[in-house]
């Protein structure tokens, strides 16, 4: 393969765009000719995450899979793009430990709480903020701002196209071989 594999761990709000840009930077990579693979922690909660769910232990849980199975797929090569909230500096610097420094790449998807509950693409914040839903992230439950990471994207105050630009832009001369 020509290319180094890398874990893009993005992480954000609920609502704030991780899946959409996941998404549009895979097929632009394939279009690209590089190898992919996506782990979205919204999938993974169907399948072999699907024991947990959002207590704090259950999220370290959550993560901590996600981000050993994100090794096994950087191991053979694949630029691997994973999509969690992974809310924590904590429950980041686990998914950094397991998955090696050097291979580990942050991305912030860095929509305000506001924008996300205004968006409420799946009306969960609606919910929520009803008290329907315990151990809401950004609500009851912490989201804490990552203080270092590789690249932030406000996706509340450019289009799509332009995240996606930016991102490629951050993304190409580290996997380029
Ligand atoms: C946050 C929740 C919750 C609670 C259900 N808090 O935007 P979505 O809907 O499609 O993706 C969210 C997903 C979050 O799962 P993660 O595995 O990424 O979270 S973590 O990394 O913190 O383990 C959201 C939905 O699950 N969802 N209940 N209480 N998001």
């Amino acid at each position: 393969l020509n290319q180094k594999g890398i874990v893009l761990w993005m992480t954000g709000l609920s609502g704030s765009g991780k899946s959409t840009l996941a998404r549009a930077l895979e097929f632009a990579l394939h279009d690209l000719g590089y190898n992919t693979m996506l782990l979205d922690g919204d999938n993974l909660r169907t399948g072999i995450n699907s024991n947990l769910g959002f207590s704090e232990e259950d999220r370290t849980e959550n993560v901590r899979r996600s981000a050993e199975v994100s090794k096994l797929f950087v191991s053979s090569g694949l630029i691997t793009i994973c999509s969690l909230i992974s809310p924590t500096e904590e429950i980041r610097a686990q998914a950094r430990d397991i998955i090696g420094e050097e291979d580990f790449y942050q991305v912030h998807i860095d929509a305000p709480f506001e924008v996300c509950a205004e968006r409420d693409v799946k009306g969960l914040y609606k919910k929520a903020l009803a008290g329907e839903i315990k151990n809401f992230t950004g609500l009851d439950s912490p989201f804490e701002i990552p203080a270092d990471p590789f690249v932030r994207i406000p996706t509340h105050t450019q289009t799509l196209e332009e995240s996606l630009k930016q991102l490629l832009d951050a993304v190409l001369p580290v996997i380029k071989l």
